[in-house]
């Protein structure tokens, strides 16, 4: 007698019941795979940030380099700017000289003028000096021409005083001038000359005015 088949072995689920069981275990998947890719993603994003990673050095970072300028700069002003040192040496005595010069401010007047002038610096100067109309003046002025027709009156006080057109005067002057009408003085030493021709010496031309 055969058995029967039909009762012990279970006939296997219809076509459209496996494709159903398929699908909804590929589901099942591809949730699950999207769900710890997800998971990692996020954990990666947490404990690797851009300044955990290690950026290969460039060649200036491991060359070291001078903060200054590239030594074709320095070269363009040394020529431009330099002067030959045998220059230097020929005028040495006479810038040393022209700036012993700039030291002082001393002359004499011949001429009408009534007056006088004080100063402790250009810009702290006081007095009043009239011209009646010219005076001739002689003496040092700095390297200027040694005789000055003067014109140019000076009255007030600083900040308000005005100075003579006709002079020069140096920043760090102390002055002391007098005009009794027919004959005229003054006497002045400019400080700052004094620091220039100090560092002249020592090769330094703190006023610029070197030849
Ligand atoms: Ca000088």
């Amino acid at each position: 007698m055969l058995p029967n088949l039909s009762q012990n072995n279970p006939l296997p689920p219809s076509p459209p019941g496996a494709i159903f069981i398929f699908m909804k275990t590929l589901r099942k998947t591809i949730l699950s795979l999207t769900g710890a890719i997800a998971l990692n993603l996020s954990l990666f994003s947490t404990c690797v940030t851009a300044q955990d990673l290690e950026i290969a050095p460039t060649i200036p970072d491991l060359v070291p380099a001078s903060p200054k300028e590239a030594w074709r700069d320095l070269a363009t002003v040394e020529i431009n700017e330099g002067t030959p040192w045998w220059a230097e040496v020929l005028l040495y005595i006479p810038n040393r000289v022209l700036d012993l010069i700039d030291v002082f401010r001393v002359d004499v007047g011949v001429g009408a003028s009534v007056g006088g002038v004080v100063r402790v610096t250009k810009y702290v100067q006081g007095g009043y000096r009239q011209m009646l109309p010219v005076s001739l003046r002689v003496g040092d002025f700095g390297r200027q021409f040694p005789v000055l027709v003067e014109s140019s009156n000076e009255i007030g006080i600083s900040p308000a005083f005005k100075q003579s057109a006709d002079r020069d005067v140096c920043e760090a002057e102390l002055g002391l001038g007098l005009d009794l009408f027919l004959l005229g003085g003054y006497g002045g030493l400019c400080l700052d000359e004094v620091a220039d021709f100090v560092g002249g010496i020592f090769l330094v031309d703190l006023k610029g005015d070197d030849l």
